[in-house]
């Protein structure tokens, strides 16, 4: 009786346990610039894989280290290259998008502190319909 009990309860309990962990948004391959003086800006990279059959949408980023974190793109306008502020950064269904130098990236303004190769940066991402997502970056020269 115990033993069958035991197998009801991992029957129920293991499914659910699984699903709650499990999210369409998988983020990777994560990596930060070094900020060499406090409050100078530094720059963040991912990649954002979706797994699910709808689009998603990365609409906020925010970190511990710093107030103000923005969500930008590089462009091209007349042969020079910008940078600018972005609401979101629409992710496809069954898509990717990765971040990187000389694209989409995110700015991390006003950190109270330097970070040099080694260090580590807390980012929370908010995403529409996955929710949020903690990562650990690390900080490094160039991209791994
Ligand atoms: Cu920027």
């Amino acid at each position: 009786m115990k033993k069958l009990l035991l197998a009801i309860i991992v029957l129920i309990t293991v499914p659910l346990t699984v699903q709650a962990e499990q999210s369409d948004i998988i983020v990777s391959a994560e990596w930060a610039r070094p900020i060499l003086i406090a409050g100078r800006p530094g720059s963040a990279y991912f990649h954002i894989e979706n797994n699910a059959g709808v689009a998603d949408r990365l609409t906020s980023v925010t970190s511990t280290i710093s107030p103000r974190l923005e969500i930008h793109e590089h462009t091209m306008k007349d042969g020079v290259m910008k940078m600018g502020q972005v609401d979101f950064i629409d992710v496809p269904a069954s898509g990717s998008v990765e971040l990187k130098p000389g694209g989409y990236h995110i700015m991390i303004f006003e950190s109270t502190k330097k970070y040099v190769p080694g260090d580590e940066i807390d980012l929370t991402l908010t995403f529409e319909k996955a929710g949020a997502i903690e990562k650990i970056v690390k900080v490094m020269t160039k991209q791994p």
